[in-house]
């Protein structure tokens, strides 16, 4: 039986957990409170649709948001509740908004009608309901909520790709420069601290000449975790390229940004590093060099220049070591 009530399937109380729903193309969720035009609207979709029938819209708007379904199909005249104010809310929520809506329509409805039109409401059918119009116009709606729906996670890999690290998915220098610009201008304007850390891994090409280069892999991937887990969420981590690390710390002052990295400088070389096919144990160290937003005429790339001259520095006097 490719049909199920609310009551079978169990809801409200499964709300929360997936709706199993398999073995069909389209999964459409019905709101329909009379029995008879409920199985007839059942009749007409099962032989190639999952139908979930509810009777009441606010349970309909409880499970909509669960990404299980391809369609809603509604009844503009319910006899206890507006159908029509379901389709606004759904149309309200970031996670429905793009969830199709096929209204049921019988004949002097057209002025409320129009309204759900208005509102993006994709399609209707007038009532008596032809079957076979109505397979059909679910069949579109279901084929154009599949193809938006791949289009739209495609466009979300891509833009994901290209600010982010595939090693260590740390966001990249890319990534880096756009949002530095973004919270420097902000700082500038409010007369707020801004301070950038930059971090470079001590002699790095010997870890990869003595463990191997995949095990060096693993050390950055590692650091990457290190810095992530002890930097606070409105701080950024970046991977600049190589074994080099900026973090971004907005609302922070040189001297709170010198003991972040003396903090982090420690969670590195505290303890040591397992790497590589044998997980080897690898003592790793970094040198780092901190600037702040200072001066009346600093850009993002004068603070990040400063940083590099601090860096240069700790490298200089020793590495393993903090320089601001
Ligand atoms: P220093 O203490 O002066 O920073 O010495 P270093 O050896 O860390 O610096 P150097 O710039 O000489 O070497 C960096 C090395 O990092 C050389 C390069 O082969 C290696 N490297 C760059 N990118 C990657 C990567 O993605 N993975 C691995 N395993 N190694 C990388
Ligand atoms: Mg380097
Ligand atoms: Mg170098
Ligand atoms: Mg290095």
């Amino acid at each position: 039986m490719r049909a199920s009530t609310e009551q079978q399937m169990g809801y409200p109380a499964m709300l929360g957990e997936d709706v199993a729903i398999t073995g069909c193309d389209g999964r459409v969720l019905m709101v329909e409170d009379r029995e008879g035009a409920a199985t007839r609207i059942v009749e007409a979709l099962q032989s190639d649709n999952d139908v979930v029938h509810m009777v009441d819209p606010a349970h309909a708007l409880l499970v909509a948001p669960s990404g299980d379904f391809d369609l809603l199909i509604v009844s503009l005249n319910l006899q206890n509740a507006d159908g029509l104010r379901l389709c606004s809310q759904l149309r309200s929520l970031d996670r429905t908004r793009h969830l199709p809506i096929m209204m049921i329509v019988e004949p002097g409805e057209e002025a409320r009608l129009h309204r759900g039109l208005d509102m993006g409401v994709n399609d209707y059918v007038m009532r008596p309901v032809n079957p076979s119009e109505l397979l059909a116009r679910v069949r579109t709606q279901v084929k154009r909520k599949r193809y938006t729906d791949y289009l739209r996670s495609r466009l979300e890999q891509t833009v994901e790709m290209a600010v982010l690290d595939p090693l260590t998915a740390l966001h990249n220098r890319r990534y880096l420069s756009s949002h530095l610009e973004t919270l420097f201008e902000e700082s500038a304007e409010r007369g707020r601290p801004l301070s950038v850390l930059l971090i470079d891994v001590d002699h790095f090409k010997v870890i990869n000449d003595t463990h191997g280069h995949d095990a060096g892999d693993d050390v950055l991937r590692e650091l990457a975790l290190r810095l992530r887990r002890n930097i606070r969420g409105i701080d950024l981590a970046c991977r600049l390229g190589g074994e080099e690390f900026v973090v971004v710390m907005p609302d922070t002052g040189l001297e709170s940004a010198y003991l972040v990295g003396e903090r982090l400088r420690q969670c590195i070389a505290a303890a040591p590093f397992i790497a590589g096919a044998q997980n080897k144990a690898v003592n790793v160290t970094a040198s780092m060099g901190v600037a702040a937003l200072e001066y009346e005429e600093d850009t993002p790339e004068l603070i990040l220049k400063r940083a590099d001259q601090a860096l240069y520095c700790a490298k200089r006097d020793g590495r393993n070591r903090v320089v601001g």
